[in-house]
């Protein structure tokens, strides 16, 4: 059994499509094991795309997953990391497969619906961002 840390962006959150997202990966078999409906503050968001820092996009990046509120998740089950990634398709939903969810949901990169751990040492880094211990059930 493997966790990843999930993220319905705000401009999912504010589409109404917080359920549809997540119904994907329960219908899929994954269980979740927190969950939590926020409002990121700035310093919140660098931290998560801390990564990105230097990129062109950063601050319209940092803009648009503060702009309203997100759902946040720990998603359990085998090879969770991997898995989820691939139900969310490529970063660029243009290019994203249909039957994805950034292939079903969206044209826009920056607002491209969800957010997924792209590893073992970010899934725990991004979990531990966003959970206490014992929030985690
Ligand atoms: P990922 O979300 O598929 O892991 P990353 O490369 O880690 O993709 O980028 C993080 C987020 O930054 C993306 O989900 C997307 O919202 C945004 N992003 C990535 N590349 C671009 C870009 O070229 N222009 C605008 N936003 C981008
Ligand atoms: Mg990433």
């Amino acid at each position: 059994m493997e966790r990843t840390f999930v993220m319905v962006k705000p401009g999912a959150v504010a589409r109404g499509l917080v359920g549809e997202i997540i119904a994907r990966f329960e219908q899929r078999g994954f269980r979740i094991r927190a969950m939590k409906f926020m409002l990121l503050d700035r310093g919140l968001a660098e931290e998560h795309y801390s990564e990105h820092k230097e990129k062109d996009f950063f601050g319209g990046l940092v803009s648009s997953i503060t702009s309203g509120p997100v759902a946040a998740f720990v998603l359990e089950g085998p090879e969770a990391i991997t898995v989820v990634r691939r139900m969310m398709g490529g970063t660029n939903p243009l290019a994203a497969e249909p039957g994805t969810i950034r292939g079903d949901y969206g044209l826009d990169i920056e607002a491209n619906i969800v957010h997924g751990s792209d590893g073992a040492a970010s899934a725990e880094r991004e979990i531990r961002l966003y959970f206490k211990e014992n929030e985690i059930v």
